[in-house]
């Protein structure tokens, strides 16, 4: 390709609202541009790359014997009615009605279809095991669409449904896919965690998440030295036991003007945050429940929510609050509150501690669980943290990291071959409902990975498996006739041996040239300048800045094989 000729529009600025790395880059490498708040346009060079990483997908799933199928984006109503998801996901759910007035979605996700085309289609237990996937666009209206393609409205999803006769089918089919994750990661030069994960509305048994490290990655990962790796959303926590063999004081009222945080109150009393237990009020599904952890931790409302298998779950307002304690928000405590109490596993090795009395401007110290109040349930309610024990090896003590989930694996159970009555029959001819996993890799989201984690303060550095051209040929002075001959002859035999290759023929400075080679991260780069009257060409490699000086065929040659060693 030319680039003379080439829809390139790189930018030397970094626009604006982009905050992260990759989303500058592949603004300013004309890779896409903004077309509305979450929803991109892939210009050439980002379609080629786009189309190299769903190559890559396509390939793993192909090698694990998963079929590819193409399905709607537009999708009748009825089918998310009988799974029960039409409100689930509420105004992120795109609707829109025909022109009969009928109801439809943009597809956010295919369980339903897939297991519908399913039914219609497999009616043997000689048919399964089976895996299905597509690689398509889905639509999700998110409230904060940001960091480019990270999360966007609009994405590029490989989703795949794996339908088995029986629980250990499904293990099968479930480690095929990890397997061919893995596979497709790798070749993708992306380097990640595998999580495990909570499942949240999708039920089921159980979910791993890839993860790509990353300091821009939303995902908070714990994860130990044992192999213990865990999103925080799931992970276990270890009860700290600071004073649970203390014998228990008397209860008393204080009056605590102005101490409405665990700060003003750790001041005001002088005593640490971890001798006090906070009390906050949720409206989960509309009823309101009150959570006691440590002063010092923070309620994860992952756990919160699957305890109280709720979907709409938030903070308390400060009405419900006054209605539930008779107190103004930071006062509120478990001694003679009217809602239910969920007690943190913490919570219960504590003696002596400091709550709020649901009195505006008092709290209670010395309150002991059991003689001052019975909770409703004790369990683990809290986010892990950095230093905790490792609730694995209870040994060495957790670390986190951020990262981009990059691809989540599910075990479904059959949630929905259930909801939409899929059968097949069994070899006695009885009829039996087909077990499901389903398998998503978010295919746009990893080019801004292997971007984030690919990259310089010149540019992107595309690994050669993705690289939209492996080759630029950059003749440094158009009006230099050898110039222009010696590399339109390389860029010509390239070509001839199935090099992806692009040739700056711009007639622009070399600085510019080479500026722009960087930027577009170009894996190789083969500048023809005044060393051509000896045959003499330079050959760069962008991830490194090598720079050997050879001639024209030892350029063509190193090209070709550093390309076929690295594709
Ligand atoms: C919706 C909307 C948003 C959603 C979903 C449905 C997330 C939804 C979870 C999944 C689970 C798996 C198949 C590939 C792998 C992931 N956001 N999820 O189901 F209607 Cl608006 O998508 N689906």
């Amino acid at each position: 390709m030319r680039l003379s000729k080439y829809l390139l529009p790189t930018l030397r600025e970094v626009p604006s609202e982009a905050e992260i790395p990759s989303h500058q880059l592949m603004l300013r490498a004309g890779l896409i541009r903004k077309l509305a708040s979450g929803i991109y346009s892939y210009l050439p060079l980002g379609l080629k790359a786009l189309k190299k990483i769903e190559n890559i997908v396509r390939d793993s799933m192909d090698s694990h014997d998963a079929q590819e199928l193409l399905m709607s984006a537009v999708l009748p109503k009825e089918y998310f009615e009988d799974s029960g998801r039409w409100t689930v996901f509420g105004p992120e759910m795109f609707r829109l009605k025909d022109r009969a007035d009928r109801d439809f979605c943009l597809g956010p996700t295919h369980e339903e279809i897939f297991t519908d085309t399913v039914k219609n289609t497999v009616k043997s237990y000689k048919q399964l095991p089976m895996t299905l996937y597509q690689i398509q666009t889905k639509y999700r209206d998110e409230r904060r669409p940001r960091f480019g393609v990270i999360r966007s409205r609009e994405f590029i999803m490989k989703d795949a449904y794996s339908f088995d006769t029986d629980e250990k089918g499904l293990d099968v089919s479930y480690q095929n896919m990890y397997d061919a994750y893995k596979e497709a990661f790798d070749k993708m030069g992306l380097e990640y965690l595998i999580v495990d994960a909570d499942s949240g509305a999708m039920g089921g048994s159980g979910s791993q998440e890839f993860m790509v490290k990353s300091d821009v990655g939303e995902d908070t990962i714990a994860f130990c030295s044992c192999g213990f790796c865990s999103n925080i959303e799931k992970a276990a926590c270890v009860a700290e036991d600071l004073n649970s063999k203390d014998d228990e004081k008397e209860m008393e009222k204080i009056y605590t003007p102005n101490s409405r945080t665990i700060e003003e109150l750790v001041e005001f009393l002088g005593t640490d945050a971890k001798s006090f237990a906070k009390t906050l009020l949720y409206n989960a599904d509309g009823k309101i429940v009150a959570v006691m952890v440590r002063g010092d931790r923070e309620v994860n409302e992952t756990k919160l929510a699957n305890y109280l298998g709720a979907i709409d779950l938030e903070m308390a307002s400060p009405e419900e609050v006054f209605e539930a304690t008779n107190a103004q928000v930071g006062f509120a405590g478990p001694v003679g509150i009217k809602v239910d109490v969920l007690v943190d596993s913490e919570v219960s090795l504590m003696k002596n501690f400091v709550v709020g009395a649901n009195e505006t401007m008092y709290h209670y110290r010395n309150v002991n669980m059991g003689r001052d109040f019975s909770p409703t349930f004790v369990g683990d309610f809290r986010n892990i943290e950095v230093g905790d024990v490792c609730p694995k090896c209870k040994n060495d003590k957790i670390q986190t990291c951020q990262g981009i989930e990059v691809g989540h694996i599910f075990k479904l159970g059959t949630k929905y071959t259930d909801a939409l009555k899929c059968t097949y029959l069994d070899e006695n001819g009885k009829e039996q409902t087909p077990i499901m996993g389903c398998y998503g890799i978010g295919v746009s989201r990893c080019m801004a990975a292997i971007i984030e984690q690919s990259s310089d303060e010149n540019g992107i550095v595309w690994p050669v498996s993705v690289a939209p051209y492996h080759v630029i040929v950059v003749p440094v002075n158009t009006k230099n006739e050898e110039q222009v001959e010696l590399a339109e002859k390389i860029y010509d035999e390239l070509k001839k041996k199935g090099i992806d290759v692009l040739i700056d023929d711009r007639n622009e400075r070399a600085g510019v040239k080479f500026k722009d080679a960087d930027l577009i991260g170009i894996p190789v780069r083969i500048n023809v300048g005044k060393g051509a009257s000896e045959n003499k060409v330079e050959f760069i490699k962008r991830k490194g800045y090598e720079m050997t000086e050879m001639s024209s065929q030892e350029a063509i040659d190193a090209a070709i094989s550093y390309i076929n060693e690295n594709r």
